[in-house]
């Protein structure tokens, strides 16, 4: 997925490592994982556009701040998007929960993410406070209602990303 790659990149508008979106393959699902801070939606807000691209990246932070009731400060965005691995096809109108534990500290949240579409993809977010500094591991639950593509119907599949 590499337009959402771009998103993320573009709204930070800088090169940074932990707001990557990684794609990882559980039961020929294709789970893509993405997280961006609210200063960087922020950041993404205040850009005045001259270019069509920078146009594009005010209106993402733009959709992005206003979702699931809105951002806050030390709030980071979480945004899983799903695929079929074959057909390519967006797996949507799913469950799709994100416990997020921290390595530094004790802190664990879960969130039951909610339907979210940017610019023609739809996935799936939330807002999460995230209190502490460091290495983070993200378990994301999915729940289909059938078990397509293959596999049970909960599918597990972990995250990692460094806080900064
Ligand atoms: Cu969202």
């Amino acid at each position: 997925m590499k337009r959402l790659f771009l998103i993320y990149f573009l709204i930070s508008g800088l090169l940074v490592s932990y707001s990557y979106a990684q794609e990882k393959i559980i039961d020929d699902i294709s789970v893509n994982f993405g997280i961006l801070s609210w200063e960087e939606i922020e950041k993404g807000l205040k850009e005045k556009p001259a270019t069509h691209t920078e146009e594009f990246h005010l209106k993402m932070a733009k959709a992005m701040s206003e979702m699931h009731e809105g951002g806050f400060k030390g709030a980071y965005h979480v945004m899983v998007m799903l695929k079929n691995r074959h057909s390519g096809k967006q797996i949507e109108n799913e469950n799709v929960w994100v416990t997020t534990l921290a390595k530094t500290g004790p802190e664990k949240i879960t969130h039951k993410l909610k339907s979210m579409t940017m610019d023609g993809y739809s996935g799936y977010g939330e807002f999460f406070k995230l209190n502490f500094h460091g290495p983070y591991i993200f378990q994301v639950k999915i729940n289909l209602k059938s078990d397509l593509p293959v596999g049970g119907i909960t599918h597990r599949v972990e995250f990692e990303r460094t806080i900064p």
